[in-house]
């Protein structure tokens, strides 16, 4: 092996090293998020007027969006309450990491601040706010609006649906191309669940 290929192989062998770090790390945050919303959401219950909507597990697309030949899916975690008026406060969490290369890139994860939120009369609803969109590269982007509509359920029922506003449009997974934002399709619930209450 020449020195240049050693070079790049330790290159690789880092980043791989920094992937995994950073995969490992937000599994911990999605498990710590869903885990502290079962026990500290409770408190949000008797206030009249207000939902929690409450998430944590696996989705899947139910679908091959980058052409590797695997179904890509993400890590989530869901710990909004919606208060009404349009309001709500909250994190989502969002990983996207080994198992896609969606944007072509190995890891993707969005860490939404919630602000906005409404129920709809289907039992659905959706939540807004800003997010650091991290592309695992080095590259974090802050700001970054974002939108989820979520269906409340376990495995096979569950759905969400998140929109990265005004970033990333036409890339690989963007159903609606052309809108200036990254449109992912829907995700059911594989593992864990959504619930609203
Ligand atoms: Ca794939
Ligand atoms: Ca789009």
């Amino acid at each position: 092996m020449t020195s240049h290929k050693r070079r790049k192989w330790g290159a690789t062998l880092g980043s791989v090293l920094v992937l995994l770090g950073s995969v490992l790390v937000l599994r911990l945050i999605v498990l710590v998020t869903a885990m502290a919303m079962t026990y500290w959401m409770p408190g949000f219950a008797s206030a009249a007027g207000v939902t929690r909507v409450i998430g944590g597990g696996t989705g899947t697309f139910d679908a091959d969006l980058d052409g590797d030949g695997r179904i890509d899916g993400s890590q989530f975690g869901i710990g909004v309450v919606i208060l009404g008026n349009g309001a709500a406060s909250g994190h989502f969490l969002c990983l996207m990491a080994g198992r896609s290369e969606i944007l072509g890139l190995h890891l993707m994860s969005v860490q939404g601040q919630v602000t906005g939120g409404v129920l709809n009369a289907d039992g659905t609803a959706m939540f807004s706010g800003t997010a650091a969109v991290n592309l695992g590269n080095g590259t974090i982007f802050q700001g970054v609006p974002f939108r989820v509509s979520v269906s409340p359920g376990g495995p096979g029922s569950g759905t969400l649906q998140l929109t990265v506003v005004g970033a990333f449009d036409g890339v690989p997974g963007d159903t609606v191309p052309g809108n200036s934002n990254y449109d992912l399709p829907p995700e059911t619930v594989r593992s864990g669940q959504i619930a609203m209450a």
